[in-house]
């Protein structure tokens, strides 16, 4: 495949100075789950799984198109660099990177969720809000979690967390902790309820402002097949 040879890695856009290969960056498990019917719809199949191939650049169907395999939060930055043209990434992610030097052309209304606030069961959040006490909130999302709260004029501690955010106020870490819920499953299972909604989020295409300025005839046809595909998708559901 292009971009990975025996023992080393070639920069993909190094591999043949004629074909420029189009690279796609998506995080493994629900983020490429449920790009994949939407790339088919567009003629994109990876060749491997991800979580069975130890790849990191998977070569695809289409020659000329690579998917690399990034973690979550790293898809904006390699895109925002060109080092991918193109990726997909939840808004929770693209808010806390703040979006810079990229284009959001499409949300792709896979991966969705909600954003909220989440306490203790019994937790007093309505009084503590109304007596304007001091409130403790962990997060792995700060900067979004740190707009909501002074939308509404509270002071509040943010303390960052990068994993397992519900721990936080059954250890008395924090009061509260900003999250993202989508089946309320581990909310209950740790006695933890919504008290606040903050935001739907999905997952959105991104693209690199290099990539649709130099490989537009590319890119273009590619974003118009994944937008129906999304057109389509939404009928299914539906
Ligand atoms: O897991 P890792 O630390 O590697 O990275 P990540 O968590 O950023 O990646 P991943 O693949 O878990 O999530 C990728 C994207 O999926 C996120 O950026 C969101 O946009 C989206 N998404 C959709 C979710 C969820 N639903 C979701 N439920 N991301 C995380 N969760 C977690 C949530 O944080 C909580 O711990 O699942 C738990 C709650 O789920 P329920 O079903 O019990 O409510
Ligand atoms: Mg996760």
């Amino acid at each position: 495949m292009e971009g990975a040879t025996s023992g080393r890695i070639t920069p993909l856009h190094c591999t043949n100075p004629t074909v420029s290969t189009l690279t796609l960056a998506l995080s493994k498990g629900r983020i490429f789950d449920e790009t994949l019917p939407l790339l088919a719809a567009a003629g994109i199949v990876p060749l491997e799984d991800p979580e069975t191939s130890r790849k990191l650049i998977l070569a695809t169907s289409m020659p000329d198109v690579a998917v690399v395999i990034v973690r979550a939060s790293d898809v904006p930055t390699y895109v925002q660099y060109g080092a991918a043209d193109l990726g997909v990434a939840g808004k929770d992610v693209l808010l806390e990177h703040g979006g810079t030097g990229l284009y959001q052309p499409l949300d792709l209304e896979i991966a969705r969720c909600r954003m909220a606030v989440a306490t203790k069961r019994g937790f007093d959040w309505a009084g503590t809000v109304q007596r304007g006490a001091r409130i403790r909130v962990a997060t792995k999302y700060v900067a979004t979690a740190r707009e909501h709260f002074a939308a509404k004029g509270m002071h509040v501690d943010l303390i960052k967390l990068y994993g397992s955010m519900e721990l936080a106020p059954l250890c008395g870490l924090a009061d509260a902790i900003v999250d993202l819920v989508s089946t309320g499953n581990t909310l209950k299972a740790n006695d933890l309820v919504v008290v606040e909604d903050i935001m739907p989020i999905s997952s959105r295409l991104i693209v690199s402002p290099a990539a649709l300025k130099l490989k537009r005839d590319r890119v273009q046809p590619l974003l118009e097949a994944l937008g129906r595909a999304v057109v389509a998708q939404r009928g299914r559901k539906s």
